[in-house]
């Protein structure tokens, strides 16, 4: 059996995921506490604000997603933010102590053109910030990774989302693969990986773990891990799925944890209906992440102030800002 502090193993197998999985849950956060204690800070968390800098329109089918043009949502297609509106944002993200800002755009691939590289220089703004930088901008090329990451580009987000075998019932506007090239170019670029999913989209235990088992056996495992459950948005194919049970969400936070020991898992979308108890149990079992900001993307997100409570009274500490 691996030991707490056992490196990242590319290997793992499906059954092994399942048998974590299936374990009693308080045995299975002990495990996944030891491992964060053997390669983490003890408490710490770090804030990491998201921008939706191009918002709706997206050519894109994802049947969880607001931004779809395939869908009826109330989420409109909106212009382009400038780079003063970016700057700005990242800086009150700052002052209120985040030290990670992601920046999303609605688009199935990036384009090169003016839009492109606004966005080139809204990541040198946030890092000419101190912050790190991410961007979630949908499929790229190797020469576009390679541009960002010229820019000073710290991290892209590129999901994969759920399971290879569920991904059909899900999108049909792409395959699974293309995400994992993405990853590659990403990886290749020299830029850290952040790539997670989302739980509740009516997947099977075996979809969740085959997941993991997916991001977990990249070489290198990704930096960063976001677990996601489903924000159910009224006019998405997915708006009647059934809300997950709380300890799920925990057990795939411990899981990603065991399986990822390095990685900074995310506890992600889906806070808004999670009581403060059971994020403070995700952040126990090793989350240590969370989004800060009264809005995700374009769907709401606990308050900062519930944030600050939810911190303090657990005795977290906040990542400081690199110096
Ligand atoms: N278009 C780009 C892409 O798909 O990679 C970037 C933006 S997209 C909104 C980023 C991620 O947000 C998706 O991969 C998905 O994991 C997450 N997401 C979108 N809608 C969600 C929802 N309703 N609930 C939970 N996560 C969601
Ligand atoms: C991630 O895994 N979750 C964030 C971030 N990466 C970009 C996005 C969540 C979006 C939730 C739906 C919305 O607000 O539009
Ligand atoms: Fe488009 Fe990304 Fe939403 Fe899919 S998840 S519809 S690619 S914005």
């Amino acid at each position: 059996m691996d030991l707490p502090n056992s490196p990242p193993r590319g290997d793992w197998t499906l059954e092994q995921a399942l048998a974590l999985h299936e374990l009693p849950l308080f045995q299975l956060v002990d495990r996944a506490r030891e491992v964060h204690r053997a390669h983490h800070a003890e408490g710490e968390v770090q804030l990491c604000t998201l921008l939706s800098v191009k918002t709706g329109g997206c050519p894109e089918d994802c049947a969880y997603c607001p931004q779809s043009a395939h869908h009826d949502t109330a989420v409109g297609r909106e212009p382009m933010l400038g780079v003063d509106a970016v700057r700005d944002a990242a800086q009150r993200a700052k002052a209120r102590g985040a030290t990670r800002f992601c920046m999303g755009a609605a688009w199935r691939e990036v384009k090169d053109g003016p839009q492109f590289d606004s966005v080139l220089s809204m990541v040198k703004e946030v890092k000419a910030l101190g912050l790190e930088a991410c961007c979630t901008l949908g499929m790229l090329e190797p020469h576009q990774a390679a541009r960002l990451k010229e820019a000073g580009l710290d991290a892209y987000n590129h999901n994969i989302d759920t399971s290879r075998a569920h991904y059909k019932s899900i999108i049909s506007t792409r395959d699974q693969q293309q995400r994992m090239q993405t990853l590659a170019h990403v990886r290749n670029a020299g830029i850290t990986v952040c790539s997670g999913g989302i739980i509740g989209m009516g997947e099977s235990v075996e979809d969740r773990c085959a997941m993991l088992v997916q991001l977990a056996n990249l070489t290198p495992q990704p930096e960063s891990v976001p677990i996601n459950a489903l924000v159910r948005v009224k006019g998405t194919p997915l708006e009647s799925m059934p809300p997950i049970e709380p300890s799920e969400f925990v057990k795939m936070i411990a899981l990603a944890r065991i399986m990822m020991p390095k990685s900074r898992v995310r506890l992600s979308a889906g806070r808004k209906e999670l009581s403060k108890e059971a994020q403070l149990l995700c952040l126990y079992a090793g989350a240590n992440s969370v989004f800060y900001g009264d809005t995700l993307l374009t769907t709401p997100n606990p308050d900062t102030s519930e944030d600050d409570d939810l911190i303090q009274s657990a005795g977290l500490s906040v990542q400081a800002p690199a110096v």
